[in-house]
């Protein structure tokens, strides 16, 4: 049996972290790999062949040889994924869906898939393998109660490109013991936690060092969340890290009440965690217990955090806007606290409704969800939410500003220098031993050519370009005598760039400037205005909530068609608000390096660009759908 596993595209979000991946890091195209997938792989019959294609470092592959295919999706990935199910469905693969957005709304896919899996895939997954191979598969199989982690296998990582990605992923628990009110996980998960045993978590590393990961994100819900047994795994990783010289750089997820465990905190430490991921949301206690996010509220939380930086171990933060406590105030306080704490990773979101959620239902019940705004993702001008302490046009406003506002040069100089005041020394950051463990040779990191080229990229694409200003706040928010805190410095400034970046194009109300626009088409129709006299490409523009310009070819254009189009194409993308469709419906084999030339020089902009090909010409004119999204036309043979 021949299963095709598919990740599809992201739309840009935060995580995305899209400046950093192709300015700084290149050969890196995505965070992290999709290991749900990786699971589920490990989960088929062994005589199945499968593949994995995660459409976020390569093209999804049109003429697959595969009886199923799997396609999973978070919410803001369900367009994308209905238009992979409806593709290989009408191609005449069985297509299976699956992952967290399936795992939360099954009912959104009964039209999409021929099965659908709805839920830990542990144990229903292995029964559609023994169903289909008997020819009788179910149209759902939904897991209603939990999975014994002791069950799930370690994930087939050799089917992962982990090379193309930041760093690699793996799950010691799932589950929360907590109950935020906005939360899916405890809806998706349960609130208890369960664990994989250490010796499967052993295993797990040993394969990742069989692929040289250095860097190893726990993606647990709440690594701490049964804290005898989060206890249990930090000593076996500081003995396991000991044993491997240190081998991995730990990330995780976890809840703020870590802060309140030393010997926790210490273990971190000595298991060389170097960041953790933590849902602050607020910092008005009204706020926090209002949404039930008690745990936050054993002391100041400042006080937490530092304490947490104190042992060495950065942190990287979640912040909601719109609780109904919340007012324009809000955006004020959050602004203060996210500097004085030094959080420069500081995922900031308006409260957003997840369907299932218990907020869901209470705004439900109250009538307060907009039907306008979806809820996938909880980074963008727009929430689902009616807030009710602020009108809703300034609440956007007031977002879009506290963003700008966070990442201006200045401030993200004054966050690194706020940090770097509490934070410790770690087993190893950067390369450099603590005190307690000198004269074990570092692991991890990179080596020092591949980060004097990391400097190198940021100074000249990302400092340099930002002027004198910015050369300043670089310059004084280096700790040049500790030579030990300058990488951190130097992530923070790549992550601030590339946090501004997403800001500047993403988050922004500017409305669209005719003029501009107008200036830039009319260049391009006299650039190209012979064809479209003749007929052989046709232009339109269309208005919605931005521009789309539609360019059409109906016969072969001038080989100087795309040279001449590319610089007027370019400045009409330039604005956030607009986007391009291709439709190639005729092509000359003599021009495609023509036209990848042109795409090429469009491919920063590849999230707006939409490529419909003909079906008789998709070989002929390969497009790389993880970089434009390539419409993909459900038509059987
Ligand atoms: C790791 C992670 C990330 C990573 C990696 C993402 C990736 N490439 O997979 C990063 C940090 C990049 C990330 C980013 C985002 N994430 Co995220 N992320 C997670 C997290 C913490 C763990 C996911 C994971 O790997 N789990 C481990 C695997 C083994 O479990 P699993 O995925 O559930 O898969 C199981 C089943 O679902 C099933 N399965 C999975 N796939 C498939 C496919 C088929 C065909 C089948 C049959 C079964 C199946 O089998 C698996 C074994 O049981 C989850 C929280 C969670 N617990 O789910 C949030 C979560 C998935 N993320 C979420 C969100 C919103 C985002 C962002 C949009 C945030 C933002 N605003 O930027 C971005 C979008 C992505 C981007 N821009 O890159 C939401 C999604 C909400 C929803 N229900 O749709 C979640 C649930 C967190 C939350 N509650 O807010 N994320
Ligand atoms: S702490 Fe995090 S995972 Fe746990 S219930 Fe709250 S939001 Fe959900």
């Amino acid at each position: 049996m021949r299963l095709l596993l598919i990740n599809p595209r992201f739309p840009e979000s935060f995580w995305s972290y899209r400046w950093m991946l192709s300015t700084i890091m290149p050969g890196q195209r995505a965070i992290n790999p999709p290991l749900g997938l990786a699971t589920l792989a490990a989960l088929c019959p062994p005589h199945w062949e499968v593949e994995i294609v995660d459409e976020n470092i390569e093209p999804t592959p049109l003429f697959p040889e595969a009886d199923i295919v799997g396609v999973c999706g978070m919410g803001i990935q369900f367009p994308r994924q209905k238009e992979l199910l409806s593709y290989y469905r009408a191609r005449g693969h069985y297509v299976v869906s699956g992952g967290s957005y399936g795992s939360l709304c099954p009912e959104q896919y009964k039209e999409l898939a021929d099965s659908v899996v709805a839920g830990e895939a542990e144990y229903i997954w292995r029964q559609f393998c023994a169903d289909f191979e008997q020819r009788s598969p179910k149209p759902l199989y939904h897991e209603t109660g939990t999975v014994e982690l002791a069950d799930s296998p370690t994930p087939r990582f050799d089917l992962l490109k982990l090379e193309r990605y930041s760093g690699a992923s793996l799950q010691f628990s799932r589950g929360c013991p907590f109950r935020c009110e906005f939360c899916d996980i405890i809806v998706m998960f349960g609130r208890k936690p369960r664990v994989k045993n250490l010796e499967q978590v052993g295993r797990e590393l040993d394969e990742l060092r069989r692929f040289n990961v250095r860097s190893a994100f726990f993606v647990d819900d709440n690594l701490i969340g049964n804290l005898p047994m989060a206890r249990k795994l930090l000593q076996y990783l500081k003995e396991y890290q000991e044993k491997h010289n240190y081998w991995f750089s730990f990330g995780t997820e976890a809840t703020l009440n870590m802060a309140q465990h030393e010997d926790l905190l210490e273990l971190f430490r000595a298991a060389n965690f170097s960041w953790v991921f933590i849902g602050i949301e607020s910092p008005d206690p009204a706020s926090l217990k209002e949404t039930l996010k008690t745990q936050n509220l054993h002391e100041d939380m400042l006080t937490s955090l530092r304490r947490i930086y104190s042992y060495g171990v950065d942190v990287l933060a979640g912040f909601i806007i719109g609780f109904d406590n919340d007012t324009l105030d809000t955006f004020e306080h959050q602004y203060r606290f996210i500097t004085e704490a030094g959080i420069q990773s500081a995922m900031i979101g308006l409260l957003t409704a997840l369907p299932k959620t218990p907020l869901y239902e209470r705004l439900e019940k109250e009538g307060r969800l907009s039907a306008l705004e979806h809820a996938s993702d909880n980074t963008r001008p727009g929430t689902n939410v009616v807030p009710k302490g602020m009108p809703y046009d300034a609440m956007i406003e007031s977002y879009i500003a506290l963003y700008r506002r966070l990442l201006a040069d200045r401030e993200i100089a004054l966050r690194i220098k706020n940090k770097l005041r509490h934070l410790g020394s770690a087993v190893y950051r950067d390369g450099h031993a603590s005190r307690e463990s000198q004269g074990v040779r570092s692991r991890r990191g990179y080596a020092p050519l591949e980060g004097l080229g990391i400097l190198w990229r940021l100074v000249r694409k990302g400092i340099l370009p930002g002027g004198p200003s910015r050369v300043w706040h670089f310059l004084r928010s280096i700790p040049w005598w500790m030579p030990s805190r300058v990488n951190t410095a130097i992530s923070d400034w790549i992550v601030g760039l590339s946090m501004r970046d997403f800001a500047q194009r993403r988050l922004t109300s500017e409305p669209i400037d005719a003029s501009v626009v107008k200036l830039s088409v009319d260049a391009l129709r006299s650039a190209i205005g012979d064809d479209l006299t003749r007929g052989k490409v046709t232009l339109s523009l269309h208005q919605s909530g931005g521009l789309d310009l539609a360019i059409c070819f109906k016969g072969s254009p001038d080989h100087r068609f795309f040279k001449r189009a590319a610089p007027s194409l370019e400045r009409f993308l330039k604005h956030p608000h607009a986007s391009l469709t291709l439709r190639i419906e005729a092509f000359k084999a003599a021009h495609i390096s023509q036209l990848q030339e042109m795409l090429r020089k469009l491919a920063h902009y590849g999230d707006r660009i939409s490529i419909e090909v003909d079906e008789r010409l998709s070989t002929l004119v390969p497009i790389d759908s993880s970089v434009f999204h390539l419409v993909l036309a459900g038509r059987r043979d």
